[in-house]
């Protein structure tokens, strides 16, 4: 199931998603939806706050729109390992129509839990290291916003502000 996206404003962006401790056949359904969500929307990464669920738990697929798909779906992960910087444009399927460069670790190693509980872990640069921390951090309740200056994040702020106030958000 197609489930909504919820956007900058939804206080449910910017609190921390609690650990996910249950490891049946609703997980398995929200997992489901999460990447029929983010395929829909043509993203990357999709996590599930973004649909308004508070728990620790996203989907990444960078292979976007490209056949083979390469799905990663990371249950209560954490990053244990970061090296290097580079820097990226990046947007949120929470923020449409927003890009701003972002600059981040350029190789990261993450430990997570897959849907049926068991641990993995995952290695990725360039694209992937992106979606491994922008996803993290949205169970964190961040957004890429709190890694740009304030003065292009008050300028984006204020925007969506004006979109809202239109009926447009
Ligand atoms: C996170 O982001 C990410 O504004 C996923 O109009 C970010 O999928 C992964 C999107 C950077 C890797 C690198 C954004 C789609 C998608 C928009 C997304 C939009 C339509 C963002
Ligand atoms: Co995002």
């Amino acid at each position: 199931m197609i489930r909504p996206i919820t956007k900058l404003g939804n206080p449910v962006l910017e609190m921390p998603a609690e650990p996910v401790t249950a490891f049946d056949s609703d997980l398995a359904e929200l997992v489901e939806d999460l990447f029929e969500s983010m395929y829909a929307s043509h993203g990357a990464g999709l996590a599930a706050p973004q649909v308004g669920i508070s728990k620790r738990i996203a989907v990444i697929d960078v292979s976007v729109d490209e056949a083979p798909r390469a799905t990663i779906a990371l249950v209560n992960p954490e990053i244990i390992h970061t090296e290097g910087r580079e820097t990226l444009k990046e947007g949120c399927l929470s923020i449409p129509g927003f890009y701003e460069s972002v600059t981040r670790p350029s190789t990261v190693a993450v430990r997570a839990q897959d849907a049926h509980g068991s641990w993995f872990e995952c290695t990725g640069d360039g694209l992937l290291a992106r979606a491994l921390l922008h996803e993290t951090d949205h169970l964190d309740g961040r957004l890429f916003l709190s890694h740009i200056s304030a003065l292009k994040r008050g300028l984006v702020k204020r925007r969506v502000k004006k979109l809202i106030e239109a009926g447009r958000w």
